[in-house]
């Protein structure tokens, strides 16, 4: 079927566009595993991706997030959209991963085509969570996948990562957990579109929902929606599909912008991984430690010296 003068990224290409379970499944593995055909997948997805919507799901361990994500999923395939979801957990990549897949497999959505689960392992990540995740992101999107969610555990530097990476950005909120002052201690109130109370059939529910919204309306035009669901009984499910449809109604130059921010942070996380390899084998090394030790420099002042070096090919 394949030409031999065709090359290994148009062929991926073909196989992404064909939108296929198995295709798509072999496309991440080779990307997250960095193997002999990761470039030509990459390749491949880069030059499709920039059509899906990209919503990042965050909040603390255990408020809900999985629970509400196979529920969105459901709601998402009840509005004829395919669906791509991403679970990205620094610590335990694998039993979160399989946690939402056990969810979304309980809701019926195991032999469903038009799902498509998977966990990012967290081995070989140099430059970050974010910029891996970023290429499986695209090559889901590259997979004509509608929807693309990813679900990362919040712990500080995850809900800033997810603010590059998606298009809309959610936080999950459990009743009474610290309310709006520990919200904005953990930036969510800058980056969310859309804040959910989640379990809501739990007491207090309304009460943290009223202190986030205050909390965020500083913010004024651009605060962002906040409403209450429960996961586990299916409640708001609806209304929280529809204000992220509503957050996410873009125009295909919107989404394009999306693929090339996603681009931008593959690249910088590259970088920051080549220079951090670079760096750690530097012949400088050694005399800028002695120098930090004497006094003579301090710990930037060295680094940005290694880096100057390392720039000019040094
Ligand atoms: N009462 C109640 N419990 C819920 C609701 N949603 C989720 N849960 C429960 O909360 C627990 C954690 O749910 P998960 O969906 O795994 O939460 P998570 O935020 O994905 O957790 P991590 O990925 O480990 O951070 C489970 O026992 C769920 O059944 C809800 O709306 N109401
Ligand atoms: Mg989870």
């Amino acid at each position: 079927m394949t030409g031999p003068s065709r090359t290994d990224a148009a062929r991926w290409a073909e196989a992404l566009a064909r939108g296929g379970r198995a295709g798509l499944a072999r496309a991440i593995t080779a990307v997250e595993n960095a193997t002999a055909e990761s470039r030509a997948v990459l390749q491949a997805a880069h030059g499709l991706a920039g059509r899906a919507l990209v919503v990042g799901v965050t909040g603390a361990p255990g408020a809900g997030k999985s629970t509400l994500v196979a529920a969105c999923v459901g709601e998402l395939r009840r509005r004829g959209l395919s669906v791509g979801v991403l679970a990205v957990d620094p610590s335990s990549p694998f039993t979160g991963g399989a946690l939402l897949g056990d969810r979304i497999r309980m809701l019926g959505h195991a032999g469903d085509g038009g799902v498509f689960v998977r966990s990012l392992a967290s081995r070989g990540q140099l430059g970050g969570l974010a910029p891996s995740a970023c290429a499986v992101v695209d090559v889901m999107d590259a997979a004509g996948r509608d929807v693309v969610v990813v679900e990362t555990v919040g712990v500080g530097q995850s809900e800033i990562e997810i603010a590059g990476l998606a298009d809309v950005r959610v936080v999950v909120w459990a009743p009474g957990a610290g309310d709006g002052v520990q919200a904005a201690k953990a930036g969510v109130l800058e980056i969310a579109d859309v804040i959910v109370v989640n379990k809501a059939d739990l007491p207090q529910a309304a009460a943290t929902e009223a202190a986030l919204r205050g909390a965020a309306s500083w913010r004024g035009a651009s605060a962002p929606t906040v409403l209450r669901t429960s996961a586990t009984r299916h409640e708001g499910i609806d209304a929280l599909v529809e204000a992220v449809s509503e957050r996410g109604r873009a125009t295909a130059a919107d989404r394009a912008a999306g693929a090339e921010r996603r681009l931008r942070l593959q690249i910088a996380g590259r970088a920051a991984a080549m220079a951090a390899e670079a760096a750690g084998r530097h012949a400088r090394l050694r005399d800028l430690a002695a120098a930090v030790r004497r006094g003579g420099l301090s710990l930037d002042e060295a680094a940005a010296s290694l880096l100057a070096d390392i720039d000019g090919g040094g």
